[in-house]
C-alpha cells in the first residue's frame, strides 16, 4: 500500500489518530498534523492566557484492530558497541553511570526528539507521548532504514492490547513510567516488575516472539505479554519487554531502553538495546537476539 503524504497535511484539529478519524472521517493510514491539547496557563494568579497546542506530524494507522491508532514513539539502536554513548536517548548518552541512575529520563519527561519520516533510522519521540489519554497500545518492529510507505509491509512482529490497560497507569507511557520509574537500583527483580499486559498478536505469535530474543533467552521468557520497567539480577531497570514476560532476572536481553547505570560486566549492557549482543552481534545463540531484531526499530502506537 503506498500512503499519500500531502494532500491531507494541516487539515485537521485532532489531538490524536482517533480523533483524526472520529471527527473528520479519515480512514487512509499515513501521516498527518496533530494538535496537542490546549489549556489556560496562568503566568501570575491574575493573568491567565490560553496556550496555543504543540503542532506535530505523525503516522496513523487506521486499519488495526478496526481502531486508529497514533505513533508517539520509536526506540532505534545506532551502534550496540557504543554502550550509553550518543544515540542512545532512551538509556543514556551519559555513559554507565550509577550516579546517573535514571538516565536520560526520557521516559517520564517531555523533551521530543526525531522526525516521523526517520523513524526507523533513529529514535523519534512526539508530544502525543505525553499528551494523548489513550487506553492501549500497539507494537511494531520495523527494520531499520524502512521508508514510511513501506512499513505497514515491512513489519517483522505487531501486536496490540485490548483490555484498555492504560486507564489504570494515567492514560500513556509518560504517566506509567512517573509510577514505575526507569532507574537503576528501585527494586528486584521480578518482585517489583512494573505491569506484564497481555496482547493480540497482528503478525506473528508466542513461539516466532522467542525467535526473536536469543535461543537461551527464549526459555527465560513467555511470550503474548509487553511488560513494563522491568529489572535484572543487578538491580538495573530496563523500559519496555515487547511481546514478552520475563521469568527471570537476565532481563537486559529482551527489555529495551534502560536507566543509566548497568552493573553487569560494566558497561556492556547499557544502551537503547542494552544486553541484545550479549554473544555476538545479531547470533542469535545464548542471549544475542537475532540480527533482523538488532536492525530493527521498534514502534510504540496509542489509541
Ligand atoms: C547466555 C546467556 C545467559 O544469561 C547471561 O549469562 C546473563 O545475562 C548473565 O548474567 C549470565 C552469565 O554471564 C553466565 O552465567
Ligand atoms: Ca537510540
Ligand atoms: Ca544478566
Amino acid at each position: 500500500m503506498l500512503y499519500q503524504l500531502s494532500h491531507r497535511e494541516g487539515q485537521f484539529n485532532a489531538r490524536s489518530c482517533k480523533e483524526v478519524k472520529d471527527k473528520y472521517g479519515q480512514t487512509e493510514n499515513g501521516l498527518y498534523y496533530l494538535t496537542t491539547a490546549t489549556g489556560v496557563v496562568y503566568k501570575t494568579f491574575c493573568d491567565m492566557t490560553t496556550a496555543t497546542g504543540v503542532v506535530y506530524k505523525t503516522f496513523c494507522d487506521m486499519t488495526t484492530a478496526g481502531g486508529s491508532w497514533t505513533l508517539v514513539a520509536s526506540v532505534h539502536e545506532d551502534n550496540i558497541f557504543g554502550m550509553c554513548t550518543v544515540g542512545d536517548r532512551w538509556t543514556s548518552q551519559q555513559g554507565n553511570n550509577a550516579n546517573w541512575p535514571q538516565g536520560e529520563g526520557n521516559r517520564a519527561n517531555r523533551k521530543t526528539f526525531g522526525t516521523v519520516k526517520a523513524a526507523t533510522d533513529d529514535d523519534f519521540k512526539n508530544p502525543g507521548y505525553y499528551d494523548i489519554e489513550a487506553e492501549d497500545m500497539s507494537v511494531w518492529h520495523l527494520p531499520n532504514n524502512t521508508p514510511v510507505n513501506h512499513w505497514n509491509l515491512a513489519a517483522i512482529m505487531r501486536y496490540h492490547t485490548d483490555r484498555r490497560f492504560l486507564h489504570l497507569y494515567g492514560g500513556n507511557l509518560y504517566q506509567l513510567f512517573h509510577s514505575y520509574p526507569v532507574e537503576y537500583n528501585v527494586g528486584a527483580h521480578l518482585s517489583d516488575n512494573g505491569p506484564s499486559i497481555p496482547i493480540v498478536y497482528d503478525l506473528g505469535d508466542k513461539e516466532s516472539t522467542k525467535n526473536v530474543y536469543g535461543r537461551y533467552s527464549g526459555g527465560e521468557i513467555e511470550g503474548g505479554f509487553i511488560s513494563f520497567r522491568d529489572i535484572n539480577h543487578e538491580r538495573a531497570a530496563t523500559a519496555i519487554c515487547s511481546g514478552v514476560k520475563p521469568k527471570s532476572g537476565n532481563v537486559e536481553h529482551y527489555c529495551i531502553g534502560g536507566c543509566g547505570f548497568f552493573p553487569e560486566a560494566n558497561p556492556l549492557q547499557c544502551g537503547d538495546f542494552t544486553g541484545f549482543a550479549w554473544n555476538g552481534y545479531g547470533t542469535h545463540i545464548g542471549c544475542s537476539a537475532s540480527k533482523q531484531t538488532l536492525e530493527s526499530a521498534v514502534f510504540l502506537f496509542y489509541c
